[in-house]
């Protein structure tokens, strides 16, 4: 997978150079590509915006040079994604979608914002990290190619990915590792007794459990059992 990423601000990927991200584009699992938008002025001053037409506060990116940093990295097969919160609300069924496309051409705008005809030439899609305002698209840009790469094949194990929230629809369950007794809290029974059939099925309920009180909504899209729908009847009992 190929990320480009055009940005005012590539110093502000830095936090993409940890971890599991690094090691991926070390493997040449993902390539992360910054292209500095202010490298493709014409201007002696490298200006790369201007006032608006029709007047109005703030300076706004020209569309000629987003195209010729956009043309520096374009390919046949690139999807270009614009991050703004205008976008359609990023999730992980579209996370899941992105990665697999070969190529993401990732444009971040600022506070100022960016000339609409260029949007309006390049982009394929709008995309939002969620309902509020950031002062650039390059925090949401990071959060697309943080959450696409760990389903680009190789970066993750398979039972990661099989394993984590939403994956299965619902949330996971808790987790516990040593010591046995924390706090004079002990690890629950069930993890401790090497009974697999018995800690799957406590998992399940707890998972469920987790979804009834922390975010219900998730459990009107997933097909249960008539064991499980009256596990959650009873939490709903236990409410009231
Ligand atoms: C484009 C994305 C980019 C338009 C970008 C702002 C939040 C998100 C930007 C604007 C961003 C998000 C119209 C304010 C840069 N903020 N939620 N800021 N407007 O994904």
């Amino acid at each position: 997978m190929k990320f480009d990423v055009l940005t005012l601000f590539p110093e502000m990927f830095e936090p993409l150079k940890q971890s599991i991200i690094k090691r991926a584009s070390e493997k040449e699992l993902i390539n992360i590509n910054l292209i500095n938008i202010r490298d493709f002025s014409q201007d002696k001053h490298n200006k790369v915006d201007d006032t608006p037409y029709g007047g109005g506060a703030g300076m706004l990116i020209r569309p000629d040079v987003v195209d010729r940093a956009y043309n520096s990295v374009k390919s046949e097969n690139a999807k270009v994604i614009y991050l703004s919160p205008q976008g359609k609300k990023l999730n992980q069924k579209k996370v899941k979608e992105l990665s697999m496309e070969d190529h993401l051409i990732l444009l971040c705008g600022h506070y100022e914002g960016i000339d609409q005809r260029v949007i309006d030439k390049i982009v394929d899609d709008e995309i939002s990290i969620g309902d509020y305002v950031l002062t650039g698209g390059e925090i949401p840009a990071m959060v697309l190619i943080d959450s696409v790469s760990r389903y680009v094949e190789g970066v993750l194990s398979k039972d990661s990915i099989s394993e984590e929230s939403f994956s299965n629809g619902i949330l996971e369950y808790p987790q516990y590792t040593r010591p046995e007794i924390f706090d004079n809290v002990r690890v629950p029974e069930v993890l401790i007794s090497g009974h697999h059939k018995n800690i799957n099925k406590w998992r399940r309920q707890k998972s469920l459990e987790n979804t009834f009180y922390k975010r219900p909504e998730l459990l009107e899209n997933i097909a249960l059992t008539d064991e499980e729908k009256g596990y959650i009847e009873n939490l709903k009992k236990e409410v009231q």
